[in-house]
This record gives structure tokens, sequence and C-alpha cells, in this order.
């Protein structure tokens, strides 16, 4: 198990933690002169220089600047795989049907005003999205066990969630899985937490290792909390199956460690919203508590609109509104209360049967689309003869594969063949079409036969 720079002493304050992540995140890369510089004189900007003329250029970020750098691409062949933002056939993105009913149904609604919604967002979202995690008959549900707050969007709910346990949980470390998407550990450490990670992915067999999570899982101290994609585990697309998920939750439950789920694909992996929250829903019959953070980015495609929930499962319905209580003071100062549209689109689809009926045929055919991405990439890589086993191509599931390719390799098919994606090999299948499939196996079989 591994203790990585961006963890901190489990015994300071988490406002401690805080700062001291924030200084090391504000000197990452820098010599101690140009870190003594930050605290120079903030006046000394020298004749007419600018207060800020000490700051190095940050590097972009390893997902949202793969985009930045396929923007400035000319090339008309140009691909992009890195950002996990679903297209179509025709490499267009994708505003769902329901979607746009929707808002049709909000905008004809004259009645509809643009207030302030309460600190925990609109309160019919946050039922329902209850609802579509933990299922409609949850007994947690049904005896008043779960707050819900709504907040933007999975990133918004993971922060406000490991900030909350920061403050009230008692035990401060949060162990996430190796690798894991890349905002993960900042996510936790700025919201005061220790972060720690967990063996996960083996490279030799491109699955789970399942033995070094169970080890892992087994040395963590007693209450620490454990991060766990819902289901199609970005970025590898290796999920376990539910006979290792009931042994995990076994482990778990007997070492009191903390639960808390990360669903930003709920219906992605499957094709199915209540097959891929299974996982979630096993934790939740076993009467413990947990956290989950859901995302609407993905399965609705509301990528921009910020929309997600955060719930909280507790033992006694009195836990629940307290913590709910201090839930809203987290969020009160962070941005006040979230934003209006995306909860509102999401209640009408989520409360209207007819639509939501919809939506789900909307979800699989993307689901659907994916699959057949990966079964024309891996019969391409066939036909080619390109040397390896291409397999896990077709074994992974959700939208990525997580091909093996390097670093080298992928910057090779960046500056060759004008494909984009993250320099861990990532490959986001929902950016990919029939048309693409040939050059996107052509680049890979060209690379792995240079043995870059
Ligand atoms: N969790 C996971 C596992 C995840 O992959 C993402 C987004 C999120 C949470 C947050 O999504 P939000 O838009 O805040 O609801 N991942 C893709 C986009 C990104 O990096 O922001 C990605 O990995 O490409």
């Amino acid at each position: 198990m591994k203790t990585n720079d961006f963890s901190s002493s489990s015994s300071s304050s988490p406002s401690d933690r805080r700062i001291g992540a924030l200084l090391r995140h504000l000197t990452a890369g820098t010599d101690a002169d140009r870190v003594s510089s930050v605290f120079a004189s903030p006046t000394s900007g020298g004749a007419g220089g600018s207060v800020f003329a000490h700051l190095v250029q940050a590097p972009e970020d390893a997902i949202l600047g793969v985009t930045i750098a396929y923007n400035k691409d000319p090339s008309p062949i140009k691909l992009n795989l890195g950002v996990g933002a679903y297209r179509t056939e025709e490499g267009k993105p994708l505003v769902l049907n329901v979607v746009r009913k929707a808002e049709q149904q909000l905008i004809n609604d004259r009645s509809r005003i643009k207030e302030y919604l309460p600190i925990v967002g609109l309160v019919e979202f946050n039922k329902l999205s209850a609802k579509l995690i933990l299922g409609a008959d949850s007994p947690a549900i049904r005896e008043n066990r779960v707050t819900t707050v709504e907040c933007l969007s999975g990133t918004g709910s993971l922060r406000v969630g490991g900030e909350f346990l920061a403050r009230h949980y008692h035990q401060k470390t949060i162990y996430i899985p190796q690798p894991t998407w890349g905002n993960h550990p900042k996510i936790f450490t700025l919201a005061g937490l220790s972060v720690k990670t967990y063996r996960y992915y083996d490279p030799s067999t491109r699955g789970l290792n399942f033995q070094g999570l169970l080890e892992d899982l087994s040395a963590a101290p007693q209450g620490s909390i454990v991060l766990l994609h819902a289901c199609a585990h970005n970025p590898t697309g290796v999920d376990p199956t539910l006979e290792q998920w009931e042994q995990i939750r076994k482990l778990m439950r007997s070492k009191g460690l903390m639960p808390f789920f990360d669903s930003a694909y709920q219906g992605f992996a499957s094709g199915s919203l209540d097959t891929d929250a299974k996982p979630i829903r096993m934790f939740v019959a076993d009467g413990g508590e947990l956290l989950v953070a859901q995302s609407y980015a993905k399965n609705m495609g509301l990528y921009g609109e910020r929309v997600g929930a955060l719930s909280i499962v507790c033992k006694a319905a009195d836990v629940a509104g307290r913590v709910e209580s201090q839930l809203k003071l987290v969020i009160r100062p962070m941005y006040s209360n979230p934003p209006i549209h995306g909860a509102s689109i999401v209640a009408v689809i989520l409360r209207d049967r007819n639509l939501f009926n919809e939506w789900t045929l909307e979800l699989k055919a993307m689901a659907d689309r994916i699959i057949s991405m990966r079964k024309q990439l891996f019969e391409a890589l066939r036909a080619r003869g390109t040397p390896g086993d291409w397999t896990h191509i077709i074994k992974q599931i959700g939208m990525f594969t997580f091909t093996g390719l390097n670093p080298a390799q992928v910057s090779y098919m960046t500056k060759e063949y004008h494909i984009y994606m993250t320099s861990d090999g990532r490959i986001s299948m929902a950016g990919l079409s029939s048309k693409t499939v040939p050059h996107l196996a052509d680049a890979i079989h060209a690379v792995v036969t240079k043995a870059l």
C-alpha cells in the first residue's frame, strides 16, 4: 500500500491539512528560492511589474488539456479520444431527445421563476435521485434514513462529501484505487482528507488485482474511508463481479470501513440503470452507512449543466436530519446554493413515466454503440494481425478502454496520426465511430510494431 505525496498527517485538523495541501499545490515543481518568492512582499512587483510576475505557468489538466491540444490541431483527420464525453456516429456531441422535451416543457411553463434554490438544491430532484440510485423500494428511503443534496455534478458531490467527512468523521484517511480518475486525489486532499491508495488493477492480466485489493483493504486502519467506483471503473474499465463485490462488502463492514461510492456512469456499463447500481444497493441492504456521489453528466448528457447529487445513507432518520443540517454548513460558504436548470431537467424526466422510459432507451442506445465500437476496434486489430492480446478491448466495461499503450506510444499516435488521448493509454470508446475505427486501428498497429 502506498502513501502518496499529496496525503498528509492524519493527526492535524482538516483546515491545517487543507492549508498544507494548498501550499504543496502552490509550490509544486518549484525550487526553494521560488517558494520563498511566493511569500515575498505582495507589492514587490518591480518597476511597473505585476505582483503575479513570479507565477510559473501551470500545466494543463491531464484529461481536459487533451481537448485543448486537440482544438489547436488543424488536421482534418484529428480524433479526440481524451475526455469521457459521448459522441454520435457522426462524431458530434449528443443532446438527448428527452432532454430537449424536458427543456421545452420547462420553457413553456410561465409560472417558473429564477429564485435561489434552498442550500440543498431542488428537493424533488433530490428525492428522485435517491430513488434512482438506491432503488424505488429501498428500505433506507422508506425509513427516511437518507439525506440527499443537489451538488455541482459528480465532482461537486465528491468535494462536498469529502469535506463533510473531513469535518465530522472520526477517520480522516480515504483509500482510492490505483489507478483512478485523476481528479480524485486532488478533490479529497483539498477537502481536508489524507489520501492513500489500494491496489486495483493488474497490468499483467489487464484485469482486477482482487487479491491485492483485499490485502490492502484488510490492512487499512479500522474505520478508514474507501472510494469505490460504482461501475465502469475509470480509467481501467475493469469492475469486480457481484461475487467479488460481496466479498469486498463483507470485509469492509467487518472492519467498519466507510464506503464512498462514485457513480458517474450509472447505465453506461451494462445499459441498465438498476444493474449498474447493484453494488451500492448491496451495501445499503446490510443496513450500514455509506455515501454516494451521483453525476448526470454522462447518463443524461448534461455535462455542462453540472448536475449531480450527494446522498448519505445513515442508520436512523434523526441522524440523517442532523447530517443534512451539517451538509448545509459545508455548502453555504462554498457556492451558497446549486443551479436550478439542470436539476429541473432531471426532475422532469425522472418524474414522468413516459420520459423516463424514453430516457432508458436512449441510454441503452449509447451503451450499445460503445459496445459495438469495442467489437469493431477489436476486429480491426485482428484483421491487421496486430501483435499482442487485445481481448481486453471487448472485456472492459463502460466508456473507456485502458489500452496498455505507454506514454511514448500515445505521443507518437498524436504526432503522426492526430489521435488525442490521455498519456496513460486510456481511450474514450464513446468518441469513436465506425468511420474512425480504421484510422485508430492503423495507428495502434503502427505503434506496437514500431517497438517504441
Ligand atoms: N467520477 C469519475 C469516475 C469520472 O470519471 C468523472 C468524470 C467524474 C466523477 C466527474 O464528472 P462530472 O462532470 O463532475 O459529473 N470524468 C471525465 C471527465 C473529467 O475528467 O472531468 C473523464 O474522465 O474524462
